[in-house]
């Protein structure tokens, strides 16, 4: 990461902290999105690095709930707001459902994830934080997508995942699935015992791995 991102993330942070909405959207915009940094940098090398830091920091007690969730909202204005700059390429006919687990409530990187794919030129179906797997697997059945990514954050929520893969797989035997969240770099390997492939670490990943397998 060069010098001018690094205190971007800095002063994003910083603008989080202070709960300060109008600072951090014209960070974004006026110093990063205008200077001609690129949007996926903006989303991976400073909203995603500052969400992390607000997770140490306030699992070391340093910052309240209030002041994360407070900072999460910053980041949830920050994507709508840059969702209008995303640079597109030709759409390829191809359409991605992207889902959180059943009682999954991190969803902002399956949202950055779905930007992401969106960038790429895939159709999304972005379903969001905690969808319970039954109506989860009623829309697969209704949308048909080309490819299911589920999102799993938290360790305890391997099992509703289990579950919406053998819902999913009884019903739509042939669409693929593929997982990723942060559940997945904190136990490697757990994607080979649950018969479906990790997609990557990041977003970014995630559209490699996923043009590969479309050839797109
Ligand atoms: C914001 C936040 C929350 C918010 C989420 C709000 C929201 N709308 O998303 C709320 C307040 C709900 C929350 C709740 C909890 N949280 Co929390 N949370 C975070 C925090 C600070 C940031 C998450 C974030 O926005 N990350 C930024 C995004 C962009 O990154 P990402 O999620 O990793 O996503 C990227 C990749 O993983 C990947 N990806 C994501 N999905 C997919 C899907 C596919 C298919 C692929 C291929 C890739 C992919 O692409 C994304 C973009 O690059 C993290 C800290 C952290 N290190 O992330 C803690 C963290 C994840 N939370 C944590 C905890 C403990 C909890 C709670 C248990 C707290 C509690 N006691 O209640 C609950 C659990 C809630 C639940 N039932 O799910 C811990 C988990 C620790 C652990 N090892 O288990 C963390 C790490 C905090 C910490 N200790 O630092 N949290």
């Amino acid at each position: 990461m060069n010098d001018t991102i690094a205190a971007l993330r800095d002063s994003y942070l910083a603008a989080q902290l202070a709960g300060n909405r109008r600072e951090a959207l014209r960070l974004l915009v006026d110093e990063g999105l205008l200077r001609g940094i690129p949007v996926p940098s903006i989303h991976l090398d400073v909203i995603q690095p500052a969400q992390q830091e607000i997770g140490r920091l306030w699992q070391e007690n340093h910052i309240s709930v209030a002041q994360e969730h407070l900072a999460t909202a910053i980041s949830q204005l920050a994507l709508s707001h840059l969702y209008r700059h995303l640079p597109r390429e030709p759409a390829n006919g191809r359409t991605v459902m992207l889902s959180c687990v059943e009682g999954e409530l991190h969803e902002l990187g399956a949202r950055m994830a779905s930007d992401f794919l969106e960038m790429a030129g895939f159709e999304v179906r972005f379903l969001g934080a905690n969808v319970p797997t039954e109506h989860m697997v009623r829309e697969v059945r209704e949308s048909r997508p080309d490819l299911l990514a589920l999102s799993v954050t938290m360790s305890y929520h391997v099992p509703a995942l289990r579950r919406a893969v053998a819902s999913v797989r009884g019903l739509s035997p042939g669409l693929p699935i593929v997982v990723g969240g942060l559940a997945f770099t904190w136990a490697p390997g757990l994607e080979a015992e649950l018969g479906v492939p990790f997609f990557g670490k990041d977003a970014r990943a995630l559209v490699a791995a996923t043009c590969e397998m479309f050839e797109v």
